[in-house]
């Protein structure tokens, strides 16, 4: 266990590093009012392992509590980050190393059987393991926000294959959320049941190609189909989406324009743009308890998988996940990583919206802090669940909670539809 964690915390410090292998100047400018510089990122994560690894569970005196409110999300917003006096790229990759020496140091004496709930379990370790993944996904989509070419890689995927259509999901209930996944949120819990009426899911996530039929067809300047909030902001399509003269329709992708490939999931949509398009089509987004049912409900068993295909671990050949290329796979590219209902790509490729906002589950307890989760439940926020390609295995399973602003899209957000049975349909 010691040994899986000491290689996971390997794993994700070499993605930081290399998503920060960059001139100094790519790594301290503001790329976008709504990200960090790229080496606020970097010396964050480090600043929150030494606060809960060093500091809560080892200990050890504050290394440099001089630098903790510029690397304190909430006393610092995003928009006046670069006006601090943060580590330099060369400091900043010092300052992580050193706190991670000891980290290890810690992780060899501390005693997983504690009932201290940080040490219980390795709780701490899979804390900052999920935090420096999810802020290496914010660091990919700083990067796409930056559009220079040449800094971020690709790779091969499966090949898709022709998949349509909807899946009925018989109504009754299901275990929502988690008590037995020993580094599962606070959001996350506790399982709990839930009685969700029959529904129609889409089999697949919406694609390019579905979704610029709903752009031709005149969907953004049709108030007809979209949330007032949403239509005043005066989108045209897809964030990195231009048409050219022709009228054909190309993206720029990590900085470099390619024509659109019409069989990949869409991604870079807000949520008032996946409700604006799912009510187009006659649809709508599917709530958060329906999203997790037909991901991960064994109707057979009558227990919840951990992934929809089951227990087994994420693979190349079930989903993609943890950046194997920069792009979405094109739909269909899973049949084996399909749920116990044969929906598919539901883990991987990319986030999708739901309709519900973030809320707490029944019997919530905020843990290990309130700032993680239980600050930002309310109207404000639309869940995302799934995870997208550029997040990691260790921070993605079907209970796993995201959740934005409807406007944002600059993280990797597409979406499926869904619809409610009509009475007495069943098969
Ligand atoms: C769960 C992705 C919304 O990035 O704002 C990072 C995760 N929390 N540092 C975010 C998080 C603290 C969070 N999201
Ligand atoms: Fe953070």
């Amino acid at each position: 266990m010691k040994e899986q964690i000491a290689a996971q915390l390997l794993a994700v410090r070499d993605r930081s590093l290399s998503y920060t292998d960059a001139d100094d100047h790519l790594l301290v400018r503001q790329h976008s009012p709504l990200m960090s510089p790229l080496v606020w990122d970097l010396a964050h994560v480090g600043n929150y392992e030494e606060l809960w690894v060093l500091r809560e569970v080892g200990g050890i005196t504050p290394l440099r509590p001089e630098i903790d409110d510029i690397y304190d999300a909430f006393k610092t917003p995003r928009r006046d980050r670069p006006s601090l006096p943060m580590l330099g790229p060369a400091e900043a990759r010092k300052y992580i190393e050193g706190v991670r020496g000891r980290v290890l140091d810690v992780l060899d004496k501390v005693d997983f059987d504690d009932p201290n709930p940080l040490k219980s379990g390795g709780f701490v370790f899979g804390l900052v393991i999920q935090h420096e993944h999810q802020h290496d996904e914010t660091m990919l989509a700083t990067l796409q926000l930056s559009r220079e070419p040449g800094l971020v890689s690709d790779g091969d995927l499966p090949a898709g294959r022709p998949v349509s259509g909807e899946v009925f999901v018989p109504g009754g209930p299901f275990t929502m959320g988690t008590d037995v996944n020993p580094w599962a949120y606070d959001n996350e819990r506790p399982a709990h049941t839930v009685d969700v009426p029959a529904f129609w899911i889409d089999r697949v996530p919406v694609s390019n190609g579905d979704y610029l039929a709903f752009v031709e067809d005149g969907g953004y300047r049709d108030p007809r189909w979209w949330h007032p909030e949403g239509f005043r902001l005066g989108l045209q399509a897809p964030l990195f989406w231009t048409r050219d003269d022709g009228g054909s329709w190309w993206r720029t992708r990590f900085g470099r324009a390619e024509l659109i490939p019409p069989n990949e999931p869409v991604q870079h949509v807000s949520w008032y743009e996946a409700d604006a398009y799912a009510r187009w089509a006659g649809k709508r987004l599917p709530t958060e308890a329906e999203w997790e049912k037909a991901c991960a409900w064994d109707p057979e068993e009558g227990r919840s998988r951990r992934y929809p295909w089951g227990e087994e671990p994420p693979a190349p050949g079930l989903t993609n996940l943890g950046h194997r290329a920069a792009r979405p796979a094109p739909v269909g590219a899973y049949p084996a990583g399909a749920s116990a209902y044969g929906v598919e790509q539901m883990i991987g490729d990319v986030w999708e919206w739901t309709s519900s906002t973030f809320q707490p589950y029944p019997g919530f307890r905020a843990f290990p802090y309130r700032e993680y989760s239980e600050v930002f439940f309310g109207p404000d926020y639309r869940v995302l669940r799934g995870g997208s390609w550029a997040a990691d295995p260790a921070a993605v399973r079907a209970t796993f909670r995201n959740w934005d602003y409807p406007q944002r899209r600059q993280i990797f957000s597409g979406f499926r539809c869904a619809r409610d049975a009509s009475p007495g349909e069943a098969r």
